[in-house]
């Protein structure tokens, strides 16, 4: 069992990112399993649910004209424009049925206001909206963070450079993440969690 400053942070294993799903990420399902292990080692377990409005401004329907995948200038700088995906109270954006969601102490929702994005766990894309998570994670004693989850590039990569910055000590599991991979975003984010000295282990 690991420690009472450890916890696990699994972000996103939701429908929608799974094969079969609005915004699919290749073999996404597969890390699930080891997932479910890791669940049992850690004394705190926050699972992440990315949980839209029907018309949130990171999908490309809700934008005249714009292709998905295609990048926009929002006020808080560029982002991505996404199929629909993670619309609240729809199945694709219920957990995986293979997740196991009841070990998990808290689940926090994120890119619930329509006007912003928010890969991160910590914070929206303005990178100074809080979620809350920090201080979820400071109120129980926890310096010490292990993620996991989809997309390595995206949420995963967002969410642990911020815990970097917020000063945890920080673990990526990259054999139980898995990447969109678009336009070289993986080894960006590689190189972004590496600088922001993150320990990516396999
Ligand atoms: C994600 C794109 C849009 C993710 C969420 O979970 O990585 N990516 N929304
Ligand atoms: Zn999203």
């Amino acid at each position: 069992m690991r420690g009472a400053h450890e916890a696990l942070i699994v972000i996103d294993v939701q429908n929608d990112f799974c094969p079969g799903g609005a915004l699919a990420v290749a073999d996404g399902d597969s890390i699930i399993p080891r997932i479910n292990e890791l669940m049992a080692e850690f004394q705190v377990k926050v699972l992440t649910q990315d949980w839209h409005p029907a018309d949130h401004s990171s999908f490309a329907a809700n934008h005249p004209d714009a292709e998905e995948f295609s990048v926009t200038e929002m006020p808080y700088g560029p982002q991505v424009l996404w199929p629909k995906h993670c619309v609240q109270g729809t199945a694709g954006a219920a957990f995986h049925k293979g997740l196991l969601t009841d070990p998990a102490d808290v689940i926090i929702r994120k890119g619930f206001r329509a006007a912003i994005d928010s890969y991160s766990a910590f914070f929206e894309n303005d990178h100074e909206t809080p979620t809350g998570l920090d201080g979820y994670l400071r109120t129980r004693g926890a310096r010490e963070l292990t993620l996991v989850g989809l997309a390595t590039d995206f949420c995963v990569a967002y969410s642990a450079i911020d815990a970097a910055k917020l000063g945890y000590g920080v673990t990526v599991l990259e054999g139980a993440c898995r990447a969109i991979d678009l336009n070289g975003s993986l080894e960006d984010a590689l190189q972004g969690m590496a600088d922001a000295g993150v320990r990516l282990e396999p």
